[in-house]
């Protein structure tokens, strides 16, 4: 059985949540409203019109979800802050809001748990997409001057950022799929939002190195492991590909300075256009990139598709997200970092939905240990192979607002009734709790 004492000594174990997942408070102390709440406020755009109005009200009760932690003996916590909260209107500074993250940051060093802060976890003031949100390439600067004061209010204490949230998300999803806010559906924006994405992340860098003199910043990527769905030739070019649009895009920018050439040239040949301002401003160099993992990927070569290929559902056994479960994607893709970018991992989020029942006042959940469990053996297997994997953070601490899914998904340790927000360890925080002093 995998141990603690198995991963270097100065490995960190933590868990992820972020802002408008867990918060609530929506509308308090001078919070302005984000893309998220106009979203989740427009009918159909999320299951069962869920918001994240209250959602775990963690803004009231981070105190008692930090003793959890504490319980649970983790070291660390990443959670991220709402920039709404900071700048409601996108640019004046709303000082209850940082008053808020003063108390976070506070009660968790007293706790003796390291804080790693994210600054863009998706929910963009409402008033800065206004102004034309991820198109509009000043949001670069926008986003900078929300950095730099972050930077300069919490930068004393801690010690480790991450300038975006899966950057392929914001832009993806928000602005081609349509099933994230702003729920646009075209393409093009989605290049150009992600670009910007970039840009306001190498702007973020620049500024951090200006400010923070003892401290790391990198950026987090959700990760996938692509691979062909049958056994053509063709599928195989395909993965290669769909691997460069969905990974590379948001990695090699950051490390090379360009976009992955292949990607590239078929968006081209498709009449899109690939920007390449500011290169050298996305380009700054980080520390770390965060990943997040959760499954793998199949494609295969589709000609009716307008880029060559569609996914595929795989046989493995699913997590009820439909997500295939696939601990050998999370050391191939962290080995593939390794190779490819050369610079210290984290594991900045990995977990799974499950089908969690609250019996008798505890939640049985053996489904999510043998999912954590396997995946630290993958963790552990790239640290023996020489990646420079630093620590792991687990989605989810509690239970929260899956988004588009809204509570119908449940990816906590931590079991939230949302009736009354009392918090139950499920059996996972009880075994990770044992693990961790193991
Ligand atoms: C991540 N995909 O999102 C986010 O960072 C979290 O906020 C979220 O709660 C968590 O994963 C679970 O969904 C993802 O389509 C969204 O592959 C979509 C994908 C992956 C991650």
């Amino acid at each position: 059985m995998i141990r603690r004492s198995d991963f270097p000594k100065d490995f960190i174990f933590g868990t992820a949540t972020a802002a408008y997942q867990i918060e609530g408070a929506a509308n308090e102390d001078g919070r302005g409203p984000s893309i998220w709440d106009v979203f989740s406020h427009t009918p159909g755009k999320t299951l069962n019109g869920d918001t994240g109005d209250v959602a775990c009200d963690h803004y009231h009760r981070y105190k008692e979800d930090i003793q959890l932690m504490k319980e649970i003996g983790l070291d660390a916590y990443r959670f991220s802050i709402s920039w709404p909260r900071i700048m409601p209107d996108g640019k004046n500074i709303n000082q209850k809001g940082v008053d808020f993250y003063n108390r976070l940051v506070d009660e968790l060093l007293k706790n003796d748990i390291k804080p790693f802060v994210t600054l863009y976890h998706w929910d963009l003031p409402y008033a800065l997409y206004e102004k034309g949100g991820w198109l509009n390439p000043d949001i670069a600067l926008y986003f900078r001057a929300y950095a730099t004061f972050m930077f300069n209010e919490l930068g004393d204490r801690v010690k480790h950022w991450i300038t975006l949230n899966e950057p392929w998300c914001s832009s993806f999803l928000g602005y081609y799929t349509g099933e994230h806010a702003p729920g646009h559906q075209n393409l093009q924006e989605a290049i150009t939002a992600a670009h910007n994405l970039l840009r306001a992340h190498g702007h973020a860098v620049q500024a951090f190195r200006e400010e923070v003199k003892d401290g790391k910043v990198g950026l987090t990527n959700v990760v996938m492991k692509i691979e062909p769905g049958d056994a053509k030739p063709e599928s195989f070019l395909v993965a290669n590909l769909v691997d460069k649009f969905v990974n590379a895009w948001f990695h090699d920018p950051v490390v090379f300075g360009k976009y992955p050439e292949e990607a590239v040239a078929l968006y081209t040949e498709k009449g899109l256009q690939v920007p390449d301002s500011d290169m050298n401003i996305i380009s700054t160099p980080i520390d770390f990139f965060g990943v997040n993992y959760y499954t793998r990927t199949l494609v295969v070569f589709d000609m009716n598709n307008p880029l060559g290929f569609s996914y595929v559902q795989g046989d493995l056994p699913k997590t009820e997200m439909g997500w295939e479960i696939y601990p050998q994607g999370l050391f191939d893709m962290l080995v593939y970092l390794k190779e490819r970018y050369k610079l210290p991992l984290y594991i900045t989020e990995n977990g799974m939905a499950g089908p969690d029942k609250l019996e008798n006042g505890r939640v049985h959940d053996n489904y999510r240990i043998e999912y954590l469990e396997k995946h630290f053996e993958k963790a552990l297997e790239a640290i023996n192979a020489g990646v420079d994997l630093k620590g792991y953070f687990i989605w989810s601490l509690m239970d929260n607002f899956e988004w588009a899914y809204g509570y119908s998904k449940r990816f906590g340790i931590i079991y939230v009734d949302y009736n009354t927000q009392k918090r139950i360890l499920k059996d996972s925080a009880l075994w990770l709790k044992e693990f961790l002093k193991s």
